[in-house]
């Protein structure tokens, strides 16, 4: 049993609340973890915090702890050549929630042994997807991967390149070999 003059002990817990470390509190505290009634509140004080913490845990949402990353969402990609009489090709692929088509691209060649690509880099508008299964875009005869997005026949030209662009669930994005338009 701690014994101590209660003006002793509210002169010690006054300074220990203004933030004053003061001896006699300090050795009362001492004293007290040593008796039987202190170390029997001390084991009561661990045990309900480990009691707290598994609570805590098991309240977490699953997933909350193995954080799990972006989402991945499948694309559908069509290799398709204007200029011979090649069969469209298609592929499955998948892009992270907010990743571009370059990530899809990437991830297709590394699954797929029959998709390979080659971009170049242009200084102001990033890569350039410059070759397809070999097949490459080229100055002198006026061709390039042209890249689209779309489906039953109502494609739209995407407005950048692989670099930027974003592609949404389930989109279908096509690669098709063609020859500059008059106006681009
Ligand atoms: C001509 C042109 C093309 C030609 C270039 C061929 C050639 N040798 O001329 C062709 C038809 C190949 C082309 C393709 C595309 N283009 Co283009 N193109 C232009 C245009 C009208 C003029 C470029 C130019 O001649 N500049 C003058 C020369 C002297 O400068 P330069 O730096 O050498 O130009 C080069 C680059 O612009 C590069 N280039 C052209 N387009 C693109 C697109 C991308 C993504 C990259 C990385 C480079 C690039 O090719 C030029 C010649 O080497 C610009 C509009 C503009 N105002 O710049 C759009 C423009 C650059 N193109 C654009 C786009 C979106 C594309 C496509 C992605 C369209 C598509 N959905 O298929 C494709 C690229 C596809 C791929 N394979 O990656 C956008 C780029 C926007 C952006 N922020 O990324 C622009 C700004 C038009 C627009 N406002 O939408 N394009």
């Amino acid at each position: 049993m701690v014994t101590a003059s209660m003006e002793v002990f509210w002169e010690a817990e006054c300074a220990h609340r203004r933030g004053v470390r003061h001896p006699i509190r300090t050795e009362l505290l001492c004293r007290y973890r040593h008796t039987s009634e202190g170390k029997k509140s001390h084991r009561m004080a661990l045990s309900s915090t480990a009691l707290f913490s598994v609570g805590f845990l098991l309240l977490l949402p699953q997933g909350t702890l193995m954080s799990k990353g972006p989402e991945s969402l499948p694309i559908i990609l069509t290799v398709e050549n204007d200029l011979s009489n090649m069969t469209p090709e298609t592929y499955s692929s998948s892009v992270v929630e907010g990743g571009v088509l370059l990530g899809a691209l990437r991830r297709l060649q590394e699954t797929q042994q029959d998709f390979k690509f080659t971009v170049k880099e242009d200084p102001d508008f990033g890569l350039m997807l410059e070759s397809v299964n070999g097949v490459a875009g080229s100055e002198r005869e006026q061709t390039y991967w042209e890249i689209l997005s779309g489906g039953s026949g109502d494609y739209s030209r995407l407005d950048v390149g692989i670099g930027c662009y974003k592609p949404t669930a389930n989109e279908h994005i096509i690669l098709r070999f063609s020859m500059w338009p008059q106006h681009v």
